[in-house]
């Protein structure tokens, strides 16, 4: 055990050895580097151990394949898991330092998009905290999401070089790199005991290079992997670059074409496109893991390859990885030698598929001729399983055979990736209960007739290490005074302070700690937009992408009417509000950028009207990024989660939010039905049309947005402002929004869930009138959000997925 003498002991060591500094000559740069090193020393003799521990026992392992891991920075929670943040934290202010800006020197690795490569994070967290033998597997993007800067209020992308500075986490590991074929000829030729040789000349070669990142379980001595691959010329290619000039030219070429494979994430959640560099990514991340994997398997030598489904799971992390699929087949086939039967049956019983969004403009889907030029082989495995699988359902299932051409892998000339996924696997699973029913008796429907045993539910979760005893730890002083320690082991025991709801001086410390967080969040708003927030007021958060369905509009059009209410009745008695918004638009989405806007020029009109004064704030907050979200949302009092139902398959950020004591307004869509479940009508904001109304308009047709505008005069003038320039000026006019609304029929529902909308927003401010009874709707909040650790979540995948014992 540490005490701040060893440890500052440690840090003055660590100073002069590697940079020949002393504890006060040391910037804040000097002292990340210098505890990253002690902190990666504590874990790398864990790392090893664990390493040879599942080696010795030969334990089963699981991978999750990703194309996101959005991890954040990592040095507080590795100090919280290695049990040293305190002690540090401690140190660091004795020497006067602030700890804050130490840590914040690490870049912000912000390799995912939003909410599926959050999850990856929180669920590596998970899994090694609850040891179990688990790793991710992902691409080493030297860009991760794109920096967003706002311009009169238009966002601007900056690339996001987060490695242009040492990472002090990762570990290149060259000597494991594997080879990567793309293109070229696939040849065939009978040997003579009949089997099938199967050569691939004049391809492509690509080594990909693993980087691996330490997953640190919270004080358990289990350090697991994450394994991020960096795409790189083959060296023996690299030693032709000298041959000759125009070699040369030819060669450095090729290396900047294969470094494209890595070279950033695509910033695209919401619209798949058939990019060929995409779906590079996609195979180049398959290939190195699944070989990785037969390596691994084949290293420990303890059984044969014909039982790789009993010592290994692999998990695809919606349908990005899914040629894992075709390629495990290709390589028991062409490698290893076995049949297509057998191959078949290995993989099948190995790869298991989750799916993250029923938005059928996000569904995968790439051209034949794309998929057979980049990746021969594959592409033929790919149509011969599509081939036995239609004609088992031709066979097997006669019934059936009118729904072929929807169910078929390949169909219009295109490869249907989900398909390929829910084939070539032997567990599907939705990410909230609503989310895996829509799946079923709708989205897959024909595909649930076929394997019902395959479709299952696994709700999602969020790490309440980092997303409470990290990032609000006055709140987790206070519940551990109270429930004591016990709850960080074991989240569901927050239930305990159910007990404390009627406790007046508690209720009084939950409350000062919210004001005190709000006051901190204040003061980064000054600092980052120069606005002044009325720390009393109602802080109400909308964080995450900007999308149509998650409908920033609705609420934006909330402040509208606020601010025309206050214009009209200036004495109107209003519990002031401050709104806070941050989301990133995806690049091309054109609809989501003029929101953005929209918000920005409706926040310069109510911050700058005298007449308003502190009563109403509207903050956009520029870059929302996993350091920004620990920020806001341990401030947050109101959790927008406004989605049309049906739309939003789980949504995480209201579990973050309702842990940190934060009410949720929103639909009955996603996780906010489970946390309805859980709190009760009385400690939730429920409004808006559910997903069955959602979906029989839909099917009926009979929704008629242009009516509502005639009818609602307060919809009317909304809609007329934003049109008419109001917000804005002669040049900046919103006509898009204005027209998108009214002649595509607001395929949303915004208009539709306007009325009750703010009919529950006037509840909430009564509600938020009366502090006692918020604040003891808050306890409930924290306390029920035990269900949504993501433990649960990954106890749950554990048993009934991955099969995976928690090891001792
Ligand atoms: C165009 C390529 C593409 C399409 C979809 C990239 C990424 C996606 C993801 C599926 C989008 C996503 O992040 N989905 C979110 O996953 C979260 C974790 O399960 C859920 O909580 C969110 O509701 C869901 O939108």
């Amino acid at each position: 055990m540490h005490t701040t003498e060893t440890f500052k002991d440690l840090l003055t060591d660590k100073l002069t050895r590697n940079l020949g500094k002393n504890i006060e000559e040391a910037t804040d740069k000097d002292l990340y580097y210098a505890i990253a090193s002690i902190t990666q020393e504590e874990i790398n003799e864990n790392w090893l151990s664990t390493r040879r521990r599942y080696d010795e026992k030969n334990e089963r392992q699981m991978y999750y394949i990703s194309m996101e891991f959005l991890i954040g920075r990592l040095m507080e929670s590795n100090l919280l898991n290695c049990g040293l943040l305190d002690i540090c934290s401690e140190t660091l202010r004795e020497l006067g330092r602030d700890p804050e800006n130490v840590y914040q020197q690490e870049a912000d690795a912000g390799l995912g998009n939003g909410g599926l490569g959050r999850l990856a994070a929180c669920f590596l967290d998970s899994i090694a905290s609850l040891q179990f033998a688990g790793h991710g597997s992902g691409i080493r993007y030297r860009y991760g999401l794109f920096e967003q800067r706002i311009i009169h209020g238009n966002q601007v992308e900056l690339p996001d070089y987060w490695l242009k500075e040492e990472y002090p986490w990762e570990t290149r590991n060259a000597e494991e790199a594997l080879s990567i074929h793309f293109g070229g000829e696939i040849h065939m030729h009978k040997r003579v005991d009949g089997s099938l040789e199967v050569t691939h000349k004049e391809a492509d070669e690509v080594h990909a290079v693993p980087y691996d990142v330490p997953v640190v379980g919270y004080n358990n001595q289990v350090v697991n992997t994450l394994r991020l691959w960096s795409a790189e010329l083959p060296a023996e290619t690299a030693e032709i670059l000298a041959e000759s000039e125009s070699k040369y030219y030819h060669h450095l070429d090729h290396m900047h074409s294969i470094e494209q494979i890595s070279g950033f994430l695509y910033p695209d959640d919401s619209n798949y496109e058939g990019k060929e560099l995409r779906l590079k990514q996609q195979y180049f991340l398959v290939s190195a893991t699944i070989q990785n994997i037969i390596r691994d398997f084949k290293r420990r030598g303890k059984s044969s390859l014909k039982k790789l489904h009993e010592k290994i799971a692999i998990q695809i992390n919606d349908t990005h990885p899914s040629l894992a699929v075709p390629e495990l087949m290709r390589l028991l086939m062409d490698t290893e030698g076995f049949s297509w039967d057998e191959a078949w049956e290995i993989t099948t019983k190995t790869i298991a598929y989750t799916n993250h969004t029923t938005l059928s403009e996000a569904l995968e889907k790439w051209p034949v001729g794309m998929m057979e030029s980049l990746l021969p082989r594959i592409f033929m495995i790919i149509n011969e399983i599509n081939e036995r699988f239609c004609l088992g359902i031709y066979y097997d299932r006669p019934e059936m055979r009118d729904l072929i051409p929807e169910v078929a892998v390949i169909a219009d000339d295109q490869v249907h990736m989900a398909r390929l996924a829910i084939v070539g696997s032997f567990s599907v699973n939705g990410v909230a209960k609503l989310h895996t029913e829509i799946l079923k008796k709708r989205e897959m429907k024909p595909f649930y007739e076929l394997y019902p045993k395959k479709f299952n539910n696994k709700t999602n979760g969020i790490t309440h290490r980092r997303w409470l005893l990290q990032v609000n730890p006055k709140l987790s002083e206070v519940i551990t005074d109270a429930i004591g320690s016990q709850w960080i082991a074991q989240p569901l025991k927050l239930n305990g302070l159910m007990r404390y709801s009627n406790d007046a001086p508690f209720l009084e410390k939950i409350s000062d700690v919210k004001q005190h967080n709000k006051k901190i969040l204040a003061q980064l708003i000054k600092e980052r937009t120069g606005i002044t927030v009325n720390e009393y007021s109602i802080f109400d958060v909308q964080i995450k992408r900007l999308h149509e369905y998650k409908r920033q509009l609705l609420n934006i059009f909330h402040v509208i009417y606020l601010y025309n209410e206050m214009k009209e009745n200036p004495k109107l008695d209003l519990t002031p509000r401050t709104f806070i918004f941050a989301a990133k638009a995806a690049p091309g989405y054109h609809m989501a950028k003029e929101i953005i806007k929209l918000i920005h020029h409706v926040a310069s009109v109510v911050n700058n009207d005298r007449t308003i004064g502190d009563k109403l704030k509207v903050i956009f907050l520029e870059n929302y990024n996993v350091s920004l979200a620990e920020k806001i949302i341990p401030a947050a009092e109101l959790s927008e989660q406004i989605s049309t139902a049906g739309k939003e398959a789980s949504g995480t950020g209201n579990m973050k939010m309702m842990m940190n004591g934060a009410m949720t307004v929103g639909t009955m869509d996603g996780a906010n039905i489970e946390i309805f479940d859980l709190v009760g009508k009385e400690n939730i904001f429920i409004f808006g049309l559910n997903s069955d109304q959602v979906h029989h308009h839909n099917e009926l047709g009979d929704y008629n947005a242009n009516a509502i505008y005639h009818t609602d005069d307060r919809v009317k003038k909304i809609l007329d402002q934003i049109n008419g320039g109001e917000f804005g000026s002669q040049e900046i006019e919103f006509k898009d929004i204005f027209y998108h609304i009214l002649y595509h029929n607001d395929p949303y529902y915004v208009l539709k869930d306007f009325d009750s909308y703010i009919d529950t927003h006037e509840v909430i401010e009564r509600n938020y009138r009366d502090q006692k009874t918020w604040q003891k709707m808050s306890v409930a909040n924290i306390a029920y959000s035990g269900k949504f650790s993501s433990d649960r979540t990954i106890h749950e995948y554990a048993a009934d997925i991955w099969k995976l014992k928690q090891i001792r």
